[in-house]
């Protein structure tokens, strides 16, 4: 009897630690479980139970009330139209394709969590010299310790992850192009770029030959991580987002 009782208390204690243990190593943000799940083919960190909207022009909140009683809107929608709403009975993946089928939003997304722990390789990122881009380090060459647009937050969300396809177009000077072909070794992807109308030669290759466009296109879309020169600031490599270039002016 001794033993058998005895057998018994340590299968609680077992139990109850194994439990302990289960709920310290569960997730949490701001009170609300962290999963791991699926979406458009990756693997994702999100919140349980909240999805990010955004609304069509024509939607209105009363629209989102009447949908369905299991999406409950908490926040917004904001000057952009994106709202945060919780999902009554959790099922966080299945509410984002039912949300998907109604036609009120432009994109329906799960709060996606991520830890950015691999920082650009780029020369003039790892120096600092980009320090509008990220000034977390006292020693960077300009600007203020925090004066920056938390570049590495933003590619904490996502590096590539699009919903549709993106069209960044850049008015400017042009970019590097040597006879047909891109020449600058950060700007030279065929499949990030599309060549638009050079209004000042008549052609077809808007050619940079005062460097401004250049800059400006680089900001925006230089090569990220090749270990040379500049990060854009749209990481991707991603072919669903194109940088189209125009040159319409001379300086
Ligand atoms: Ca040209
Ligand atoms: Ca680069």
């Amino acid at each position: 009897m001794k033993t058998a009782f005895s057998s018994r208390v340590i299968s609680v204690i077992v139990l109850t630690f194994s439990l302990i243990t289960s709920n310290l190593n569960a997730e949490t943000f701001k009170g609300k479980n962290v999963l791991i799940g699926s979406w458009q083919g990756k693997e994702i960190r999100y919140v349980e139970g909240e999805i990010l909207v955004k609304l069509k022009e024509t939607t209105s909140k009363s629209q989102i009330y009447r949908f369905n009683k299991n999406f409950k809107l908490v926040e917004g929608p904001n000057e952009l139209n994106w709202a945060r709403l919780n999902v009554i009975d959790k099922k966080t993946l299945l509410g984002i394709n039912q949300l998907e089928k109604s036609n009120l939003f432009d994109y329906v997304e799960p709060a996606i969590l991520g830890k950015f722990e691999n920082p650009p390789n780029d020369q003039y990122f790892e120096d600092h010299t980009q320090w509008a881009l990220d000034h977390s380090h006292p020693s960077q060459p300009g600007g203020a310790n925090g004066a920056d647009i938390n570049i590495i937050r933003a590619w904490d969300i996502t590096t590539s992850m699009v919903p549709n396809p993106v069209l960044i177009a850049i008015l400017d000077t042009g970019i590097p192009i040597e006879g047909t072909n891109l020449s600058h070794p950060d700007l030279d992807d065929p499949d990030k770029f599309i060549l638009g109308h050079d209004y000042i030669e008549g052609d077809e290759f808007p050619n940079d030959e005062d460097g401004h466009g250049t800059h400006v296109t680089g900001i925006v879309s230089a090569e990220t991580d090749n270990e040379i020169g500049i990060s854009g600031i749209c990481w991707s490599n991603n072919p669903n987002i194109k940088t189209y270039m125009v040159h319409p002016v001379n300086e």
